[in-house]
């Protein structure tokens, strides 16, 4: 497999671009290697400029739940684009797709459109604010919010990716009143309530995607809600990788708890830039122009990421591709598990409707510091394996995996061969 294209174009893209990616995940930095630069993609499969062809695993980290170039989603947006890009002004889709989310998440009576999840959450949080009274928010370490300032502290993604305990140019004072607390570890959330009485909210990514997958246990969401009620705090649902890709109504509707505030993004347009949050009357009447929460955005709605939304939840709907989903990452979790154990390399996997992901290490993840024991020079070699086979992978140990409902049979006895390949080849590493 040659990568001389791609590399061409990354020596060139150094000059203007900061480290040739607008993302920093996407620069490989600790996989090693040059970035891969795609030229297409359609269905299951994504090609970059060599000519490489793969079974794409990454989805655009997430949006792509229905493989990329839906029929559907292309005809919609194609259409939307004749009548014009962008109008500063409110247009009939917002209302489509506001009422096929509401009618998702039992709670949300109300939505905000926004350009991204870092919008989203932002936006959210300010809103636990304005609503309650309180300052301070609580956040679970290796959990990832988007790049805001106040919840760039012991995040996930490419912080962890990276290595990175926080963020240069945040200053002190905007992280003043964020508190951590340990995943799946309810006493570290009560032991901040006992402290501290102005805390408006937490925080939580329902099912964890960007520490790799980590999964809420033993009711561990269930018992959160239930305490935050006792104390009139707000839960703050952070969906933007989990809303109608663990089910339609989001990973809410797989748990069985209800947020108070839901923020979203991702599958939601369908690929095309959108986020957004949304609550219950009681609290969206805190948003501007209805209450004094200040929130805005030129692009906010715009109407080709309005027809992406809603022929993407149009179609999932139609699709209902979740079981389909489990069965999938089952099947794919016992092709790691069982080549793992072929060649004696320690793995756990972790998985969740349509996302999962390997964890280097013999001891189970159910939070960020076990996550971080994860060999991450294993998962270099492994995932340099897997592209030279034909799968693309997130560039990081701490990136989910993701599925869409495009993917072939064909295609998972691909991804089992080049399994086979990379065990073997992680397996054959020096000490
Ligand atoms: N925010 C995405 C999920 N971790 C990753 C995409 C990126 O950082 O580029």
């Amino acid at each position: 497999m040659k990568f001389k294209k791609s590399e061409k174009l990354y020596n060139k893209g150094l000059k203007h671009l900061v480290g040739a990616v607008n993302s920093p995940v996407r620069a490989f930095s600790s996989v090693g290697g040059n970035p891969l630069f795609i030229k297409k993609a359609k269905g299951s499969k994504i090609t970059d400029v060599d000519g490489n062809e793969y079974v794409d695993l990454v989805l655009s980290y997430g949006p792509m739940v229905l493989g990329h170039r839906h029929k559907a989603v292309e005809k919609a947006a194609k259409k939307a684009l004749k009548k014009g890009y962008s109008f500063g002004a409110s247009t009939e889709a917002e209302i489509r797709l506001a009422k096929i989310v509401c009618d998702a998440f039992p709670e949300m009576d109300k939505v905000r459109f926004v350009n991204s999840g870092t919008e989203a959450v932002l936006s959210a949080v300010r809103l636990a604010r304005a609503f309650t009274g309180k300052d301070k928010i609580i956040k679970f370490s290796g959990c990832y919010h988007g790049h805001q300032d106040s919840l760039l502290v012991a995040a996930g993604s490419g912080l962890a990716t990276l290595s990175l305990p926080g963020s240069k140019g945040v200053p002190e004072g905007a992280v003043k009143n964020t508190l951590i607390a340990e995943y799946n570890n309810l006493e570290s959330v009560k032991k901040h309530f006992e402290k501290h009485d102005d805390i408006a909210g937490v925080i939580i990514e329902p099912i964890c995607g960007n520490m790799g997958v980590v999964i809420p246990q033993n009711d561990f969401l269930i018992k959160l809600k239930k305490y935050l009620e006792t104390k009139g705090a707000l839960l703050i649902a952070d969906e933007v990788m989990t809303g109608f890709r663990s089910k339609f109504g989001g990973a809410q509707e797989l748990l069985g708890v209800t947020a108070d505030i839901t923020c979203l993004g991702k599958v939601i347009g369908g690929g095309f830039p959108v986020g957004a949050y949304g609550a219950r009357n009681e609290i969206m009447q805190e948003v501007a122009p209805l209450g004094g929460m200040y929130q805005a955005g030129t692009l906010s709605g715009n109407p080709i990421a309005m027809a992406g939304g809603i022929s993407t939840l149009t179609e999932l709907k139609r699709q209902n591709p979740y079981e389909q989903f489990n069965e999938t990452a089952h099947i794919l979790e016992v092709i790691l598990l069982e080549t793992a154990k072929k060649y004696s390399v320690d793995l756990v996997v972790n998985r969740f409707g349509s996302m999962m992901n390997p964890f280097f290490t013999k001891d189970v993840v159910t939070n960020f510091e076990e996550a971080q024991s994860s060999d991450t020079k294993k998962f270099a070699v492994f995932f340099w394996e897997m592209i030279k086979n034909g799968v693309f992978l997130p560039p990081s140990q701490f990136e989910a995996w993701f599925l869409s409902s495009a993917i072939t049979d064909k295609d998972i006895k691909k991804v089992a061969e080049a399994v086979d390949k990379a065990m073997l080849a992680v397996s054959q590493m020096k000490d």
